[in-house]
């Protein structure tokens, strides 16, 4: 068995957390991750039949049954995670009934797995069934793109128009746009069921006034989408009480699709 604290699924989660924090997208414990673990690699570090204790989830999970994730713990601090992974970090499997997660390693203090274990369970399911290669969901709470929820509408289509205006790689980098959801409630069921439903069509949502999510096949998909976002709504915010002189035109981002071999989503340009 090798040493868990170098299997490079950990040292991912530790970089990424300190990275997001060093950007100041997860003050205090906000923000929360999942990522989605190869049965076979994990293996190697840890004994799989060796079950710590089991937390119920609450909603059935049942079409994940048997998936190892590794997961941020809540109240946790990304600021904190890379000096102490055991205590801000757990590895879970979901059981067979779906009902319940099953600790193999982490929350060393007593902790349990992010408030927002619905919601990231949920989507990785929905987008499973879009993009088996899913496997992590990521959620945190970038300024610009918060501060963009107050001042512009929260129509998809709208919303989603406005970044890719902002800047000229947002719509290669998110062809299918973004969801926006209306303030909400977190942390429960409900919250979890809106996002998936927005996530089946695109990989990247975001809660007014809250923050936002990102789906990826890695660690680097899902915050490449979420940082992008979160530039272009830094522009927006820069710019919009500016008088305009020039932007991107819907002729020139279709000229832009065109060069790139993308396909934007249909209806979303004039
Ligand atoms: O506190 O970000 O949405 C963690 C969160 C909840
Ligand atoms: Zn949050």
């Amino acid at each position: 068995m090798y040493n868990i604290y170098e299997a490079p699924f950990l040292k991912e989660m530790c970089d990424i957390t300190a990275n997001m924090y060093r950007m100041g997208f997860d003050e205090r414990n906000g923000g929360n991750i999942s990522y989605r673990l190869k049965q076979e690699l994990v293996a190697q570090y840890l004994d799989l039949q060796d079950i710590r204790r089991t937390l119920p989830l609450g909603f059935d999970a049942s079409a994940l049954a048997g998936e190892l994730f590794i997961v941020t713990g809540t109240g946790k601090y990304f600021k904190n995670v890379a000096a102490c992974p055991q205590q801000n970090l757990g590895i879970i499997r979901i059981s067979d009934s779906g009902q319940e997660a099953q600790l193999l390693w982490g929350y060393e203090d007593g902790g349990r797995p992010t408030s927002e274990l619905p919601t990231h369970l949920m989507n990785h399911i929905v987008r499973l069934r879009v993009d088996p290669q899913t496997r992590v969901i990521m959620h945190c709470h970038p300024v610009n793109t918060l501060a963009m929820t107050f001042v512009h509408e929260l129509d998809d289509r709208a919303f989603t128009r406005t970044l890719w205006q902002m800047c000229t790689e947002c719509i290669v980098v998110f062809p299918e746009g973004v969801g926006v959801l209306p303030w909400m409630v977190c942390g429960n069921n409900e919250i979890g069921v809106a996002t998936a439903e927005k996530i089946r069509d695109v990989r990247v949502v975001i809660w007014a006034q809250h923050g936002i999510f990102g789906a990826g096949r890695d660690i680097d998909e899902a915050f490449g989408l979420i940082e992008t976002v979160e530039k272009a709504a830094e522009v927006y915010i820069k710019i919009m009480n500016t008088p305009i002189k020039q932007s991107i035109t819907d002729e020139e981002l279709k000229k832009l699709c065109e060069a790139f071999h993308i396909v934007p989503r249909e209806g979303y340009l004039d």
